[in-house]
């Protein structure tokens, strides 16, 4: 394909990596074979994936050198963010993968009350400059001990008296004997791009982009929900329903006492939800994922 194309800054090979090329898939963006290679071009939609480190994702795109980029919150924070530079990325879309969160934990025998516990004490971390900044703005002076990887085992072998790192279930700090006590950053996968303006027909294919992963992002949160019900019990069921627009309701059998109603509920369907639906009369509950919604 000839024309204006945009690159967009992926993680290699990692936890973001199929999430990533997954979601562009779902928004008819599909990429062909790309093991080995760190330039693969669309043949669907003019944009072409750089595979880099995710850790080089936030500069690449403060720079220019990709329009785009999907990145973890926290790189974005550590990497530009926490140095000062928050006009120079601009978030565009949280996309609802790769949650986690950026913690402090201590040796679990260790008491806590509060952030001021920490004073004086040696941190290990891989997000230096996310930490320093987060403990500046709590008044609280620690010692941040930079570590690039297996931050967990610092306390056991001395090298710092608390840890700051990444947590999704907390199984990696239960094993190695540490307790969980407050969180610095919650984070989950972001689609990013500089501060500065492109050329117009760039901005034109990244509007079109836009376009469809806010139709599949709204997809992935929303449910179609159906079941049969008494008609004298649809009016109940609406107002359980979480912020629907009007259902459709259906008469069933001849005498019309019956009714089915489908919706589209914006936000998943909680079992709480379908108890209080039961409970004022509906039946046949079901709840399905839908593919797209375009508006
Ligand atoms: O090679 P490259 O530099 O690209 O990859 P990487 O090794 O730096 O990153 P990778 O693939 O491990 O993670 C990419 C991104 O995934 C992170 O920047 C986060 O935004 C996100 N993410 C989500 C996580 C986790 N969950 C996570 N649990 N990143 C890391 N972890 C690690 C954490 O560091 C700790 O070692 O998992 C462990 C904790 O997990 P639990 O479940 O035991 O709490
Ligand atoms: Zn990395």
């Amino acid at each position: 394909m000839t024309g204006p194309r945009l690159r967009l800054g992926v993680q290699k090979s990692g936890r973001l990596s199929e999430r990533s090329i997954g979601l562009l898939k779902r928004c008819g963006v599909g990429f062909g074979w790309r093991k080995g290679h760190l330039v693969v071009s669309s043949g669907d939609f003019p944009i072409d994936l750089i595979l880099v480190r995710d850790d080089d994702i936030p500069e690449y795109v403060r720079d220019g050198v990709c329009h785009l980029g999907v990145v973890g919150l926290n790189v974005l924070e550590e990497k530009v963010y926490a140095r000062g530079r928050r006009d120079s990325v601009e978030i565009l879309r949280r996309l609802g993968f790769g949650q986690c969160r950026l913690s402090l934990a201590l040796p679990r025998e260790q008491p806590f009350e509060n952030l001021h516990d920490f004073a004086g004490r040696s941190i290990a971390t891989s997000y230096p400059n996310t930490l320093q900044s987060f403990m500046a703005e709590q008044g609280v002076d620690v010692e941040v001990v930079e570590i690039t990887g297996s931050v967990e085992i610092t306390p056991m072998l001395g090298v710092a008296d608390a840890v700051c790192d990444l947590v999704s279930t907390g199984a990696t700090l239960r094993t190695h004997g540490l307790r969980e006590v407050a969180t610095v950053l919650e984070s989950e996968a972001v689609l990013i791009r500089a501060g500065t303006s492109w050329d117009p027909a760039q901005e034109e294919l990244s509007r079109r982009l836009l376009n469809r992963l806010d139709g599949v992002l709204r997809a992935l949160r929303a449910k179609y929900i159906m079941m049969n019900a008494p008609r004298e019990a649809v009016a109940a069921i609406e107002e359980i329903l979480p912020g629907l627009e009007t259902p459709t309701v259906i008469p069933l059998g001849q005498d019309g006492k019956r009714v089915a109603i489908h919706a589209v509920a914006p936000e998943d369907v909680f079992w709480e939800t379908m108890g209080r639906l039961k409970d004022a009369g509906a039946s046949s509950i079901l709840v399905v994922p839908i593919e797209k919604i375009i508006e």
